[in-house]
């Protein structure tokens, strides 16, 4: 069994026995789960090469974790219970002896079509439960999954799809969210089409509408798994050996596709979701993230299943067929752990206390947020009202890159504080650094947020560019893992997340390039250019601004490229990236090197008039004020 921390003077004792011998705090943890062959040695690791390999010559397989592991004391214990987006369709419980089975059949079906270990598999799914078996049967088989969130257009997929070299994509007929239906087999459809490497196709039936299936290629879900054979012996895998492939924005350039290996991760995620959500026996913990995030993958899937727990997964969103829905399947499935995001909290916030009527919420025991700083507002109100002032909250702050969660209280245990992450958890050794790469030492400091020591959980690469991974993460500051958040470590040594240094936004949770944005802005042929920053945004945490210049008008006139622009963004990312804020400008605020000055567009996009600074560097200092003026129509 993995080890639960229960006191704060355990977890203090824990901590210093973690970082003062962290391959013998991490071989312990290790030694809980089942290994076909155990480490030769625990740990190598050289962060200026951006090398780290933990539990080197081990060899197993995750779902060996998941379910030889559990079966015999929990084959009749609900694995996931999936909530339908329309609560008049029933839901479903998958027991994990169901799951195993579902997941073995679901194997041989992957094998049949000629998937090997090594190979990739893109899944484009919205959540249902095949999502989940999709996943799993890849581990069971050696195959690396790629999960892309099904709210990107088909040029974003098309693109990972392309990365990856993908073989076979998993998807489905459509998807349910809300009172939309999604058109997912036609958005799979263009993105197979614009990429060369996938050549089978596996679609489920979700919604029932007709759609065209490609002779040779498609094939349907539910014709494949009749056929199939309930048992699949689980491929042996190193330690090492990539587990999946998950794409998320940089500063810079394209997503990045961030590799996570077998060994440490399956420790990682267990380890913390156990410790942080202190999950117990029979408790019902619902985690509301999309699968197609990295939350989903590793704390609802991985991390719940690998540690024997029940699992909620749902399909819809926080606000439909009204804003009690999350309250109704906490009522309703008697969930214990909640875990969501600020900008849900913050909406749901705002839309009032009658949602709140006739919600007992008597089960919670504790409450989580990820994604995003949470501002003391949202977090008083999910304390009081939705905690009703017993749950503790854990404010979690990880990354897709951190694999699992690094600096969060672990509930109950760790005393609390509104809009702090608050300490370290296990193993984990943050650092504050100064613009010049000088560690901070001591508390009440303020810098860039940087990690000193490798950690299972950690991703070992980027998919086929190992060396934009050292030098997005391991030059900025050598020997250090920089993770391109600022933050702050108070008097009592307690960590605040101030938000991301570089040009990534974060809207609603959902992690965005700048320069992404404005790749898609430049794609229309009418602009010039364009320069996008975030801007504080009271429900979606930050909003999308963006300065436009077009020095050519169509017939629409301003408003026509405004809805044209939107389009673009969401022809090109997906719904989720279209700017808030459209601002059209004769010129942007560049120096005589022709570098933009992000700070004063930043200014501007928060309401400020003046105070920008020293600005006599720039070209042509008057474009300032033509900004301002024109800020205030948009
Ligand atoms: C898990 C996830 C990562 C970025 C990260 C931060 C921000 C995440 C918190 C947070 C403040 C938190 N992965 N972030 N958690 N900021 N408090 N508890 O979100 O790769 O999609 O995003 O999200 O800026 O660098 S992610």
């Amino acid at each position: 069994m993995v080890p639960k921390i229960s006191t704060l003077g355990g977890y203090i004792f824990e901590y210093q026995k973690s970082v003062t011998n962290p391959t013998g705090f991490w071989s312990n943890i290790a030694e809980s789960f089942y290994w076909r062959k155990k480490w030769d040695h625990v740990l190598d690791w050289d962060f200026r090469s951006g090398y780290t390999n933990w539990f080197h010559g081990a060899k197993l397989n995750l779902t060996e974790n998941i379910f030889e592991r559990h079966l015999f004391f929990r084959g009749n214990q609900p694995a996931i219970i999936w909530e339908p987006n329309d609560p008049s369709e029933t839901h479903r419980t998958l027991t994990y002896s169901e799951l195993f089975t579902e997941v073995q059949r679901f194997s041989n079906v992957l094998k049949g079509l000629g998937i090997k270990k090594g190979d990739r598999v893109a899944i484009y799914l919205p959540m249902v439960p095949e999502l989940v078996i999709a996943l799993l049967a890849c581990a069971r088989i050696g195959a690396v999954h790629s999960v892309i969130f099904a709210g990107f257009s088909a040029q974003s997929l098309g693109e990972r799809l392309q990365d990856a070299g993908a073989k076979l994509l998993i998807t489905s007929d459509g998807g349910f969210r809300g009172s939309k239906t999604i058109p997912i087999k036609q958005i799979a459809d263009d993105a197979m089409n614009m990429c060369k490497c996938v050549s089978t196709a596996i679609v489920l039936k979700r919604t029932g509408e007709s759609i065209p299936m490609v002779d040779g290629r498609d094939h349907w879900y539910h014709d494949l798994m009749k056929d199939a054979g309930d048992t699949c012996e689980a491929e042996e895998m190193d330690s090492e050996d990539p587990l999946f492939i998950l794409y998320t924005s940089g500063s810079t350039g394209k997503p990045k596709g961030l590799v996570h290996t077998t060994g440490g991760y399956m420790v990682y995620t267990a380890y913390t979701f156990k410790n942080v959500f202190q999950y117990g026996d029979g408790d019902v913990y619902f985690c509301s993230a999309d699968i197609g995030w990295i939350t989903g993958h590793s704390y609802l899937v991985y991390g719940p299943l690998l540690s024997g727990a029940t699992s909620l997964m749902f399909e819809g969103v926080p606000t439909w067929p009204d804003a009690g829905r999350f309250w109704d399947i906490i009522d309703k499935h008697k969930v214990n752990q909640f875990y969501t995001a600020p900008t849900a909290i913050r909406s749901l916030m705002a839309l009032g206390m009658d949602w709140l009527q006739n919600k007992s919420l008597a089960t919670l025991k504790v409450l989580g947020t990820v994604g995003e700083p949470i501002n003391e507002a949202a977090w008083h109100w999910y304390h009081d009202h939705i905690g009703k002032n017993r749950c503790p909250i854990v404010d979690t702050w990880w990354q897709t890159e951190t694999g699992g969660i690094m600096i969060s209280p672990m509930a109950g245990i760790t005393p609390t504080k509104p809009s702090y992450a608050t300490m370290p958890l296990m193993g984990i050794q943050p650092m504050i650094v100064d613009q010049n790469g000088k560690q901070l030492m001591g508390n009440s400091v303020e810098g860039n947020l940087c990690i000193g020591y490798p950690w299972p959980g950690m991703a070992r690469t980027i998919w086929g560019d190992h060396e934009r991974f050292v030098n997005t993460y391991f030059t900025t500051y050598p020997g250090l893992y920089f993770t391109g958040d600022g933050v702050k470590r108070d008097e009592d040594g307690y960590y605040r997340i101030l938000g991301r240094v570089d040009d990534v936004i974060n809207v609603s949770g959902h992690r965005l390039g700048t320069a992404e944005i404005e790749n898609a802005i430049n794609e229309h042929p009418l602009v010039d250019e364009s320069a996008v920053v975030g801007f504080s945004h009271p429900i979606k945490g930050q909003g999308i601004y963006a300065y436009v210049v077009c020095t050519h008008f169509s017939t629409g006139g301003e408003e026509g490229i405004r809805n044209s622009i939107m389009m673009a963004v969401s022809t090109m990312i997906g719904p989720f990236a279209k700017p808030d804020k459209i601002q059209i400008v004769t010129g942007l605020p560049k120096t005589r090197s022709g570098k933009i000055m992000r700070r004063i567009l930043l200014k501007i996009a928060e309401g400020k008039t003046s105070e920008f600074g020293d600005i006599t560097t720039l070209l042509d200092p008057e474009i300032v004020n033509d900004i301002v003026k024109g800020a205030k129509e948009v």
